[in-house]
């Protein structure tokens, strides 16, 4: 059972009008254990203007040494990314990587969301009128 080490979230944001925020986000991760609820970590902050309309951001995450994400459990329906406020946000793709400790050639990684296109009415608010503040990164059928 490979430990997940990083993740990595590369996510467009779309060109649809008002489609961009300033707000901030998480990308939260449920536990593998019954009742372990969820892994929730800040997005960090990157050194420009992210999530306008048509930029590509992209993130890395570490995962905490206690955590025990597996590579082999993990899929985008345990994954999901989390809105703080009520300037909606519209992607129009997001991918998830994980990888699991470096072992040099013999690294593994998976992709565990390809989300796209995102669907173009799966918006991301906390104003439940405008979208919802979590949606899970399962890939559409
Ligand atoms: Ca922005
Ligand atoms: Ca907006």
């Amino acid at each position: 059972m490979t430990r997940i080490e990083r993740l990595w979230v590369i996510q467009t944001t779309s060109t649809a009008a008002d489609a961009n925020t300033d707000e901030g986000f998480a990308l939260e991760l449920k536990r593998e254990t019954p009742d372990g609820g969820w892994l929730s970590m800040p997005f960090p902050d990157l050194p420009h203007d992210e999530r306008e309309r048509g930029r590509t951001d992209q993130y890395e995450f570490v995962l905490p040494s206690e955590e025990n994400f597996t590579l082999g459990n993990i899929s985008g329906s345990f994954v999901r990314i989390r809105i703080r406020g009520d300037d909606a946000w519209l992607p129009s793709s997001v991918w998830v990587i994980a990888r699991g400790p470096d072992q040099g050639e013999f690294t593994q990684w998976k992709l565990i969301a390809h989300a796209t296109p995102w669907p173009r009415g799966d918006w991301f608010s906390t104003d439940t009128a405008e979208g919802q503040p979590t949606r899970l990164l399962r890939v559409p059928e």
